[in-house]
């Protein structure tokens, strides 16, 4: 693999290579750059592609559309529609799956995909991405939204794009995580990290603390000591970053190390998390294990979960392996009852006024 040289499509030819369906899921993974490289034009220009603001529409989770939601979401349909390589797509902004029309030839693919993630930060010119999933559909008859339903464990594929001062394409066929960088002269993706990974430790998390009183007790107890730096139980100092664009933490961490939580909270009882099981904690949470680090809800391995509807809301915790590690220790300790009762900081392990000090 030479660095700077080798495109998407020729890492591709050598990665799938023995692969079984290599040569139609390489075809798909290509049609979905092509799609990311339509997307960055559109982000690009911003305002001057009147592309900023509000649709003035909600979308299945009732959120607001921006317009660049609904404009990334037709450029991944159209762009992967048509090739005869999938039997059927579900996006966040579509409540059913969307259905290959009869006039082309379906697939052996599902393809699931969030087109803009962190949209809410576009008219505030901060990166934003594209996250995508690649399932199976050995089956002659269209998919259901069932067939959909699949555990992040057998993705095929997946990948982001993150269209950020330079748009990059970042993607796991489950051989490592690879990402490439686009260059706007030659339209092409070249290689430029292959093999990701993500260092064991880190001192950085991000995490919405705004949202703290709703915390379970695992988390709180994990931020406050990160919060207490040198002077509690970790005896080091930790950094913290908040972007409210998980694609952009996620790179952030592929590069650097850190730990991203959006964990489940009592904000709203009906939402047991934010982010969303297909296409979104799935993908993300295979490029991560890929890159060597580790993903959870807090309760189990998040490519263990099996999902129950199309757009599930899910805890996700990721990043550094040890840390993450950490995290559901807490979680693992508090339901067994024998974590310390959270304590404030003057009750770290260190300190004489230890709660068994006083029994
Ligand atoms: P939007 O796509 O609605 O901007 O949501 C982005 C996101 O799903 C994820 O990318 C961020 O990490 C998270 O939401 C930010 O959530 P908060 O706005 O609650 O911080």
């Amino acid at each position: 693999m030479h660095l700077g040289r080798t495109t998407l499509s020729k890492f591709l030819i050598q990665q799938l290579n023995g692969i079984e369906g290599a040569t139609d899921l390489g075809a798909l993974l290509v049609d979905v750059a092509a799609a990311v490289k339509a997307i960055s034009a559109m982000t690009a220009k911003g305002a001057l592609g009147g592309y900023l603001g509000e649709l003035g529409s909600k979308n299945i989770q009732g959120e607001t559309q921006q317009k660049l939601d609904v404009l990334a979401n037709d450029v991944m349909i159209r762009s992967c529609e048509w090739g005869g390589l999938v039997a059927g797509m579900a996006s966040e902004e579509l409540e059913e799956p969307y259905p290959v029309p009869v006039e082309y030839s379906r697939g052996r693919y599902l393809l699931v995909f969030d087109p803009l993630d962190g949209s809410s930060n576009t008219d505030v010119n901060v990166s934003v991405g594209t996250i995508f999933s690649v399932l199976r559909h050995d089956q002659s008859q269209p998919p259901a939204a069932n067939d959909f339903l699949q555990p992040g464990r057998v993705q095929v594929a997946a990948g982001y794009a993150i269209y950020g001062p330079a748009t990059m394409l970042v993607v796991t066929v489950g051989k490592g995580t690879h990402g490439f960088t686009l260059d706007r002269e030659i339209g092409n993706f070249i290689l430029t990290h292959p093999n990701l990974q993500i260092p064991i430790d880190t001192s950085e998390f991000a995490i919405n603390t705004s949202n703290a009183r709703f915390w379970e007790p695992p988390v709180h107890r994990y931020v406050t000591e990160c919060q207490a730096g040198k002077t509690g139980d970790r005896e080091r100092d930790f950094n913290m970053r908040w972007i409210a664009s998980m694609v952009a933490e996620v790179h952030r961490i592929l590069m650097r190390g850190g730990v991203f939580m959006y964990p489940r909270d009592t904000k709203d009882l009906g939402k047991p998390g934010r982010l969303r099981l297909l296409y979104e904690a799935n993908p993300i949470s295979f490029l991560i294990e890929q890159a060597g680090g580790r993903a959870t809800t807090g309760q189990q391995r998040l490519l263990d979960v099996i999902p129950e509807s199309l757009h599930q809301r899910v805890p996700l915790i990721l990043g550094s392996y040890n840390e993450v590690a950490r995290i559901e220790r807490y979680h693992a300790e508090h339901a067994n009852g024998v974590d310390r009762p959270y304590t404030s900081p003057l009750f770290n392990e260190r300190s004489m006024f230890r709660p068994e000090a006083r029994l």
